[in-house]
């Protein structure tokens, strides 16, 4: 079924109330998830009324309503795409047998871990920008942090409904402990590294829906093809909203670039490495739009995993983990005579190197992902243009100030050279943002609550949220 129950305590298309044990389960963790919405949501503003997205269908129009809402009240729902009738696993040993409705038993510990870790950056990403209400530059901006917020709620929700569904008690437990590790928790924290970074303020918060959200884009694409199509199903309902998520960095950073365009028009600065003079006026200078881009890129990059690995290669091959966009890629779909090249470190030098396909998916998945991030770049570097300047801002190269894979262990610089530890380290401030840096952009972030007002550092959007116009109070705040 496809219709949305939404009389149900779980707005759902997954006929809940035919499944008496499933219901139970969901309904005891419901009360549980809202003490850490609570509790590990965004501080401060529970009682305000926010005009939020709702999603109420499934269909590709009209799936969504807008009005005011306040958080802990959102109705977050399991909702899935439409199955469709007849689906064959497009990939990997499998392709060409019918997709899976039942979990299949030999892949369960490497699904379990699949959406486990799907799962673990939802409430992650919840956590990391939970302060952020606090500074918003303004209602507009504040709405859209908070509807990604709920959005990123309802993704948890999503994972927890295949753990409980599908995965009995081992299920129902992984579902309490992704409400048990914290990002950057010493003890408990968050599974990956990116997750577990702070996102202390609205340039990162913007950083990290275009880059760390990208990401999300990326693997959810892959999850959306699995031959195990309750996977397949949920994800590709969850790529819906994540386009709004992309937008809200994008344009947010493309906001920040025309607001200092606009400082260094107005006030006659030349020189994109002279910070003080667009300081002085309030902006953010171009260099350290340049760093933090470096940062957040690096650490995004470090999400795909090593660049040739076995866990990829089995899921892969068993048909539950595809590539990009698997259906539209023209080959056999089964890569096991095929090569990709993959950039490797070769005599002290970054080259491309032939290597099994089927090792190569998260190498593969990457690729796709830069690609992605330099069609961002292009629009970015668009603004310049418009206010004539000279400048453009790049992403640095993928072995880059990197943790995971193979560039992990060495030093390069932006343009990838590698270079010695000692070397790098005299330098890392020419590449990513000085505590100095950081404590700048953080005395900018002063919340401002006057609807159609922004902040000194950034620009007003081109158009509201749903048509909505520029003056309108996307954020009713509940009196202190
Ligand atoms: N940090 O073979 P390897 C999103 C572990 S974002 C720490 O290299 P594999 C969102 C790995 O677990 C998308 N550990 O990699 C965005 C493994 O450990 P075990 C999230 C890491 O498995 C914004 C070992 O290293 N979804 O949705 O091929 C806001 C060797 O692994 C890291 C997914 O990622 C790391 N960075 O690929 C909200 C999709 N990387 O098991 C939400 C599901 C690797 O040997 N996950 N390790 O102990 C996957 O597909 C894969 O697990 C990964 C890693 C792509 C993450």
């Amino acid at each position: 079924m496809s219709e949305v129950d939404y009389t149900a305590l779980i707005p759902n298309n997954v006929d809940l109330a035919s499944d008496a044990r499933l219901k139970r389960a969901l309904e005891a963790w419901y009360p549980k998830y809202l003490d850490w919405w609570r509790k590990m949501g965004p501080v401060g503003f529970q009682e305000s009324e926010v005009y939020l997205r709702t999603a109420v269908g499934v269909d590709s129009e009209g799936w969504a309503k807008f009005g005011y809402v306040k958080m802990p009240e959102y109705r977050w729902g399991i909702l899935l795409a439409p199955q469709e009738e007849g689906r064959k696993i497009a990939f990997g040993q499998h392709k060409g047998e019918p997709v899976w409705q039942d979990l299949p038993g030999e892949y369960r510990a490497m699904l379990r871990r699949l959406v486990v870790i799907q799962g673990d950056t939802e409430p992650a990403s919840v956590e990391q920008q939970r302060f952020l209400g606090q500074t918003a530059p303004s209602l507009y901006d504040m709405r859209n942090l908070f509807q990604v917020n709920v959005e990123e709620g309802r993704h948890l929700w999503a994972m927890v409904y295949l753990l409980q569904k599908y995965f009995g008690r081992d299920g129902r437990q992984e579902a309490e402990d992704l409400l048990m590790r914290t990002s950057g928790d010493k003890d408990k924290p968050r599974i990956l590294g990116a997750f577990n970074e702070t996102t202390p303020d609205w340039l990162s918060f913007f950083m990290f829906t275009t880059f760390t959200d990208r990401d999300g884009k990326m693997q959810l694409e892959s999850l959306a093809n699995s031959g195990w199509d309750p996977l397949a199903r949920t994800t590709r309902f969850m790529l819906t909203e994540e386009g709004h998520h992309m937008f809200v960095g994008r344009t947010g950073v493309e906001r920040v670039i025309q607001k200092t365009c606009e400082i260094m028009k107005e006030h006659g600065v030349t020189d994109p490495a002279d910070k003080d003079a667009v300081r002085k006026h309030g902006g953010i200078d171009l260099a350290t739009i340049q760093r933090k881009i470096n940062f957040h890129y690096s650490v995004t990059l470090d999400l795909f995993g090593a660049e040739i690995s076995t866990n990829a290669a089995n899921s892969f091959n068993a048909g539950l983990k595809g590539r990009y966009r698997e259906p539209m890629i023209d080959d056999d779909h089964q890569l096991e005579n095929d090569t990709y090249p993959v950039a490797r470190v070769v005599d002290g030098k970054v080259q491309l190197v032939d290597t099994p396909a089927l090792n190569a998916i998260n190498a593969r998945l990457c690729d796709d992902f830069i690609a992605d991030c330099e069609k961002v770049m292009l629009r970015w570097n668009r603004v310049f243009q418009t206010h004539d300047l000279d400048y453009s801002l790049k992403l640095p190269h993928r072995a880059f100030h990197r943790a995971v894979g193979e560039f992990s262990g060495t030093f390069a610089t932006d343009a990838g050279e590698l270079i010695s530890e000692s070397a790098w380290q005299e330098r890392e401030h020419e590449w990513l943002p000085a505590d100095s840096d950081l404590g700048y952009i953080l005395s900018l972030m002063q919340l401002q609550t006057t609807p159609g007002k922004y902040a000194s550092w950034i620009a007003a959007p081109r158009a509201g949220i749903n048509g909505q116009p520029g003056e309108f109070e996307y954020v009713k705040l509940a009196a202190a």
